[in-house]
This record gives structure tokens, C-alpha cells and sequence, in this order.
């Protein structure tokens, strides 16, 4: 038997009344957590109920001043933004917002989509705002989880896509680096490398929250610089409790339409088009949705339209004026515009790749129209006449004036240059009806015949076209292939993302369809690089009820970097596959999920 001396006696009585203590505050400590759990739920129902965070506000069911924890007080900032959509992978460093988002998600408030990798709903959140202009955020944990989001968000970041992404962050005690955290010590790495690729926001005091949220609906919301805005969300600071207005947090900025105040420099550019016979439109990504006026100005300035990969369908595919896309991967005819133009209208442009860095455009230019918003895009360009502001403000704004000024004494020439890229047009007609028609080739892969990838993506193609489908293009020649073959009318239709060229995107975007309000028919066109880069959509598609379609262009290989490669070196090198892979055998996901929601099998193209 041992026998206690007085000081372990005293210990131990010293152990048991501080047990005690602590017993008394951990059971306060839970009255607290579920009073504000109750709290949040009875917020969470009244906005519900009102249908919005303004209406319960403006009908008193929901307080003006609120004692509420940093991570509510950011869904209802955000909510405030009519930000409502979340794509999650949760960790220890967002539990706390997950926790709230638990509740309000309950409440019918918010939706929240658990995800399977942080590129794919980065994607997700990417394709949810092009496509259908529903803004969302991406939740991520501290570290890996946020380092994988942020590589995704280059597509938002690259194709000018609004998208909050929050991602869980170290502390603010400044412990020392902690698991997860760049080892280096040095602060908030994490949020330094997230402002370099857009603007970042470090939530280090809950109080921070307005100027936070201001700052991010400059960026996600601007009209045309929009992108990706990063709130990085310390682990002390989610559940610290501020006092807030909710009446004072930013609101969605909601701009007018901004144009040149004076006429003059319209009529200059109505000079420049009047004395140039040869004038060709660039209609840059920024032209997607401008369709009504890109179309009134090129008829009106008597010009042919050469596309960007992104802003397909912005001219009908049959309208004479559309020479299609140009540059290192352009059209005979896209191609030949930009060689021979005089007067170059770009319009919603930065002069990239696909513009003239191939080294195809512009030669015989003498002179830019450039309508862009941003001043830098705007004047890119020497001999420039710069008209700044909104697309269709200006464009409508030109257009009519040169409407008003009638018959040009170059309209013959002019007539004699449309033609002359007619014939272009039908040269690169004929060269792409030659590939649709060509016969299967032996391939020595399959070692059997196989379609030829153009001619593959276009019977995908006429088939989204037959039954309204949005397309969605991965990198690789898929993408190349894919915007040279499409035929769309409208912009709106396709969605290459020609910005970063992501492997793993169009997989990804299918996901959008689980936010959306109206989804579409979707498919997606991947390469089989492109898909091994994110096959998680696979399960997601199923976990998600997704109805939509992934096509796979398999050579087994990564052909665009092949023929790189065979163009300059001579040789391939480690860019083929030796693993035969039947992906088909992936379609059971899909059948499952038409089962399981039961409907029919989906029309099967090829
Ligand atoms: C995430 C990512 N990694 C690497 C690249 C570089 N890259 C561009 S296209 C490509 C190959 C694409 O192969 P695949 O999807 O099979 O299409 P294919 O060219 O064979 O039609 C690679 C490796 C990229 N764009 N994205
Ligand atoms: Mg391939």
C-alpha cells in the first residue's frame, strides 16, 4: 500500500478543485455555444423566411446589431453579396465556418457542395459564373487544401471570372509555424501568394470584415476586370464574436455603363473607317454577351469579325462577316483578316496568343481602334484612337454614327475586301469538310481504324448543337481542335478555357450543373491527359445528381505536347502512354446516377 505524503495529497486536492473549475466553465461554455447556435438558427430561419438578408432586415425579423462570430458574420456578408453557393472541402482550419454554414444550409439559406479536390471545384466555381453568372465561393482548410484551390483559381484568374475563395489561415498568435503552414518565419505567406495571383484579404481582426468584403465585391463584381478575391481566414479568429451591422455590410456595386464623354474621339474613329478600305473586328472574350452590337458594328463599319477561341458564337458561324478564329491556331480565313487588315478594331481584347503574339497578325496595319474598359488593355497598341467604356455603349455608341453618316466613297473596295475573305472563308470550309469526311485511320495504338480528332469532336459538337447542350473544352489539341470545328450562334454555347489552358476544367465544370438554378445539358470535352488530371467528377457527378456528359478524346497520349515536340525537336519524349485504360468502363457512374434519379439512359453520340 502506498502511502501519500502531504504534498502529493495537496496536488492531488489542488487537481480536484481545478477539475471542478474547469467543469464549470466547459458546462458555460456549452449553455454559450448552444444559445448562439439558436441564435444563428432563428438568423438563418428569418432569412429564410423573408427571402433575403435585405427583406428580414427591412421587415424586422432579423436585428440590425448582431453579437455574432467572424465565420457567420462572413456568410452573412457574403450573403449580403447574394453570394449563397459553396463549394467545400473542409479541414481543421475551416470547422468553424463549416459549423455555421451547417446550420444555414439546414435553414434552406445557403447550399453547400462537398467536393472531392480543390482544383475541380475551383473549376467548378469558375464554370458556375461563366456559364451561368451565379457567383459563389470556394471553402478550403489551411495549406495543401487552399495551395490546390489557389492553382485552380489561375482559370478564374486568366479568363476574368469573379469568385470568392476562402481559405482557412495560421493563426494570429503567431505561434511559431505550425503543421501546414509554410515553414519559414515569416507572416501570412499564404495570403501574400494568393494577392499575387488576384487581391487577398487576411481576416486578422473580425472587426476587418467590412473593408474586407468591400474590397473583395470591387474585385468580384467589376465589371470587366473581374476575378478571383481571396479572404484568408485565420483559425483564432472564425469563432471570435464581434458586435456588427449587418445594414452596413458592402452590398453588390451595381455600376452604369461607362462610355467616352465626348463625341470627338467617335468621330476620329469614324474617320479611320471611312478611309480604310481593308478593316477587320477582333472580337476578343470580352465580346461574349455583346452579340447584338458586335454584330450592328460590323455591318455598320462594312468590316469583317476575326474571333478569339472565347468569344465564339458572338457572329452567327454562316454570317459572311464571321472569318473565325485567328492566330498560331486560327482559320485560313481568321488568319488571312488579320494579315491583311489596314484598320484593326480590337474590341474586349488583350492582344494574347490568339490575338497577335503568334506573330500571324497585323502586318498591315496602320492604324488601332481599341474599345476596352481598362486603360492598360485600351491602349496596347501605338496609333491607337482609344475608346474607353463599356462594349456595347461605345460599340452602339460608333455604330450609330457611322450609321448616320451613310455610303463611304471606299464602300467598293471595301465590298471587293469582304469578298476576298469570302474566299478565304470557303477555303477553310472546304479544308475542315475534309477532315469531318476523311475515313478512319489505321492508328497504331487501337491497331484498328479511329476517327481522326476533328472529325470526332465534331459529331459531338452537331450533337450538343441538336439538343442545346453547353460545351465545355479541356486543354490540349481537344481545345485547339474543338475551337476551330464548333459552329455556335450565339455566344454562350461554349466555354473553352483558352486563359490558362487548365488541364482537368471541362471535367471539372460539369459540377457547375449542382449549383446552378436552371443547369444545362452539359458535356464536356477532355482529352485523356485532361481527365487523368481530375477524374473526381466522376463520383461527384454521382454524389451531386448531375445530368451530363463526359467525352473522351483518348490517343493515349498528350498529343498537343507530341506534335510540339515532333515540330521542334523531331522526337517525342515521355508525352505517350503505355497503360491501356478502359475509360469507357467509367460510365457506369452515370448510368448508376440515371438509375438512381430515375431516368433514361442519356443519348450516347458515339
Ligand atoms: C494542369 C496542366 N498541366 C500541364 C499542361 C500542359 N499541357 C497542355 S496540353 C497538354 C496535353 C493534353 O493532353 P490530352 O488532354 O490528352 O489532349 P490531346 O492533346 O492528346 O488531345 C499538356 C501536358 C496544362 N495545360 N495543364
Ligand atoms: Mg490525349
Amino acid at each position: 500500500m502506498q502511502v501519500r505524503t502531504k504534498d502529493q495529497t495537496m496536488t492531488s486536492v489542488a487537481i480536484a478543485s481545478a477539475t471542478a473549475l474547469e467543469l464549470g466553465e466547459t458546462a458555460k461554455k456549452i449553455v454559450r455555444g448552444a444559445e448562439r447556435a439558436s441564435e444563428t438558427r432563428a438568423r438563418a430561419r428569418a432569412i429564410h423566411a423573408a427571402g433575403g438578408i435585405d427583406q428580414a432586415l427591412a421587415d424586422g425579423t432579423l436585428l440590425r446589431l448582431v453579437n455574432v462570430s467572424l465565420s457567420e458574420a462572413l456568410i452573412l456578408g457574403l450573403l449580403k453579396q447574394r453570394v449563397s453557393t459553396f463549394f467545400a472541402i473542409f479541414g481543421h482550419g475551416s470547422t468553424d465556418i463549416a459549423n455555421v454554414l451547417s446550420v444555414y444550409d439546414e435553414e434552406g439559406v445557403t447550399k453547400t457542395i462537398n467536393c472531392r479536390n480543390e482544383v475541380e471545384m475551383a473549376h467548378a466555381a469558375t464554370a458556375l459564373r461563366w456559364t451561368y453568372g451565379e457567383t459563389s465561393a470556394v471553402i478550403t482548410s489551411i495549406g495543401p487544401g487552399a495551395l490546390q484551390a489557389l492553382a485552380g483559381s489561375l482559370a478564374a484568374a486568366s479568363n476574368g471570372i469573379g469568385v470568392y475563395h476562402i481559405y482557412g489561415d495560421e493563426t494570429t498568435f503567431g505561434e511559431g509555424y505550425n503543421m501546414q503552414q509554410v515553414p519559414k518565419p515569416q507572416q501570412g505567406i499564404y495570403g501574400r501568394i494568393a494577392a499575387d495571383i488576384g487581391e487577398a484579404y487576411t481576416l486578422h481582426t473580425p472587426e476587418a470584415l467590412r473593408e474586407a468584403l468591400r474590397r473583395g465585391a470591387c474585385r468580384v463584381f467589376h465589371p470587366y476586370k473581374s476575378g478571383p478575391f481571396y479572404l484568408m481566414l485565420p483559425i483564432n479568429t472564425q469563432p471570435q464574436v464581434l458586435e456588427l451591422n449587418l445594414a452596413a455590410l458592402p452590398q453588390r456595386p451595381e455600376l452604369p455603363a461607362l462610355a467616352p464623354a465626348s463625341a470627338d474621339v467617335l468621330d476620329q474613329a469614324c474617320d479611320l473607317i471611312a478611309a480604310h478600305a481593308r478593316v477587320m473586328i477582333k472580337a476578343g472574350g470580352g465580346t461574349r454577351g455583346h452579340d447584338d452590337t458586335m454584330r450592328r458594328l460590323a455591318n455598320a463599319a462594312n468590316a469583317v469579325v476575326v474571333l478569339s477561341p472565347g468569344s465564339s458564337g458572338v457572329l452567327a458561324d454562316e454570317d459572311p462577316r464571321n472569318m473565325h478564329v485567328g492566330g498560331s491556331k486560327g482559320s485560313i480565313s481568321g488568319n488571312y483578316a488579320m494579315r491583311n487588315s489596314e484598320l484593326v478594331i480590337m474590341v474586349g481584347s488583350r492582344a494574347v496568343c490568339q490575338a497577335d503574339c503568334s506573330g500571324i497578325g497585323y502586318k498591315s496595319a496602320k492604324h488601332v481602334i481599341n474599345i476596352n474598359g481598362d486603360i492598360a488593355d485600351v491602349t496596347h497598341y501605338n496609333q491607337t484612337t482609344a475608346l474607353v467604356g463599356d462594349i456595347t455603349a461605345v460599340a452602339n455608341a460608333l455604330a450609330e454614327r457611322l450609321e448616320a453618316r451613310g455610303a463611304s466613297s471606299l464602300d467598293a473596295a471595301k465590298q471587293a475586301w469582304l469578298q476576298a475573305c469570302l474566299g478565304k472563308k470557303k477555303e477553310w470550309r472546304d479544308y475542315r469538310n475534309a477532315r469531318f469526311a476523311a475515313d478512319p485511320i489505321s492508328d497504331d495504338v487501337w491497331q484498328r481504324p479511329a476517327l481522326g480528332q476533328p472529325a470526332a469532336i465534331k459529331v459531338v459538337a452537331d450533337f450538343a448543337r441538336r439538343i442545346g447542350a453547353v460545351k465545355y473544352f479541356d486543354a490540349g489539341d481537344v481545345q485547339a481542335n474543338g475551337f476551330q470545328v464548333i459552329e455556335d450562334d450565339r455566344s454562350g454555347d461554349t466555354f473553352t478555357e483558352t486563359g490558362a489552358s487548365y488541364m482537368g476544367f471541362a471535367a471539372s465544370a460539369l459540377l457547375s450543373a449542382a449549383a446552378a438554378k436552371h443547369p444545362r445539358y452539359a458535356i464536356a470535352f477532355s482529352g485523356d491527359g485532361s481527365f487523368m488530371m481530375n477524374p473526381q467528377i466522376l463520383i461527384d457527378a454521382v454524389e451531386h445528381g448531375i445530368r451530363s456528359m463526359l467525352v473522351i478524346f483518348d490517343n493515349r497520349r498528350m498529343a498537343a505536347i507530341t506534335s510540339l515536340q515532333l515540330a521542334q525537336y523531331g522526337k517525342q519524349f515521355r508525352t505517350n502512354d503505355s497503360v491501356a485504360v478502359d475509360i469507357s468502363q467509367c460510365r457506369a457512374g452515370c448510368l448508376l446516377d440515371d438509375e438512381r434519379h430515375g431516368r433514361g439512359p442519356i443519348e450516347h453520340p458515339m
